[in-house]
């Protein structure tokens, strides 16, 4: 029987799971597949939540979660890897540690601290150690606005986050406003200490659970099919903002993305 000529190009997520399917690596999954990307997953913790809020987690030993990113990045030629809910700074110290030995593969970090409903999904010492450890291995980080301020030391506005997130070390910054107020969604982006680029978009009306980890998924998955940081981040804004629009209630609390909108819609991807 004859196999496929091409194969899909290979993203790894190192993230926690939801049992909701709504965020973390069960989003991050749908995206890859729903992105024409083939998704590997190494597990940091295992939530306990619905779509209102965390109830807990518990920590995957960090030898455990390395071992299986390694095992992955030694048999499958990984094109981005994208991190998610990181938990602790040990988790933090193991990750930096695989990624050192892989210095060519682009990652996007979401800066999980807490979920949609406002339940923590860290603890004390995570953002340092994501700060000073992490940001000069990164490419792309996703923080919200929130998750800005809290990142950045000393910076009272989003302008001045993005810039000191730049400065510790990740090469683009994109600070998401789905956060904030006002008709308009604004989206900005930081390079070099510059503020590079806004994205606005329309403010939907409903309060969504996984829309952070579907853009960060959806931009490794660009940068997996060889795109460029601006336009994987312009289609990833672009294909999240759509999975929203079509999102469901299917819980008693926020709504969850459909990352498979485009099939069944009949809109393009
Ligand atoms: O969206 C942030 C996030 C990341 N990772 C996990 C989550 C959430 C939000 O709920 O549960 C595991």
């Amino acid at each position: 029987m004859a196999g496929r000529l091409s194969t899909l190009p290979a993203v790894l997520t190192i993230a926690g799971s939801d049992p909701s399917g709504g965020a973390g690596l069960q989003a991050d999954l749908l995206t890859f597949a729903s992105l024409g990307t083939h998704g590997c997953s190494a597990v940091t913790a295992v939530t306990i939540q619905d779509s209102v809020n965390v109830r807990g987690f518990t920590m995957m030993d960090p030898l455990d979660t390395m071992a299986q990113a390694r095992v992955v990045l030694e048999d499958i030629s990984v094109q981005a890897i994208k991190i998610g809910m990181l938990g602790n700074a040990q988790m933090v110290e193991a990750v930096v540690g695989v990624l050192l030995d892989y210095p060519e593969i682009p990652v996007v970090l979401d800066p999980v601290l807490a979920a949609g409903g406002g339940g923590a999904l860290a603890v004390a010492g995570l953002r340092e150690a994501m700060l000073d450890l992490l940001l000069p291995r990164v490419t792309v980080l996703t923080p919200n606005g929130p998750e800005a301020l809290a990142l950045a030391p000393g910076a009272d506005n989003l302008p001045a986050a993005g810039h000191a997130l730049t400065e510790a070390g990740a090469e683009y910054v994109l600070i998401t406003g789905g956060h904030g107020q006002g008709a308009q969604v604004e989206n900005l982006l930081f390079h070099d200490r510059q503020w590079v680029e806004t994205y606005l978009q329309e403010r939907l009306p409903h309060r969504y659970h996984g829309s952070g980890c579907t853009l960060a998924a959806a931009i490794a998955a660009g940068l997996a099919h060889g795109l460029l940081v601006l336009p994987a981040v312009a289609q990833a804004l672009d294909y999240t903002h759509r999975s929203l629009v079509h999102a469901y209630a299917l819980g008693r609390g926020q709504w969850f993305p459909d990352r498979f909108f485009w099939a069944r819609s009949g809109e393009e991807r």
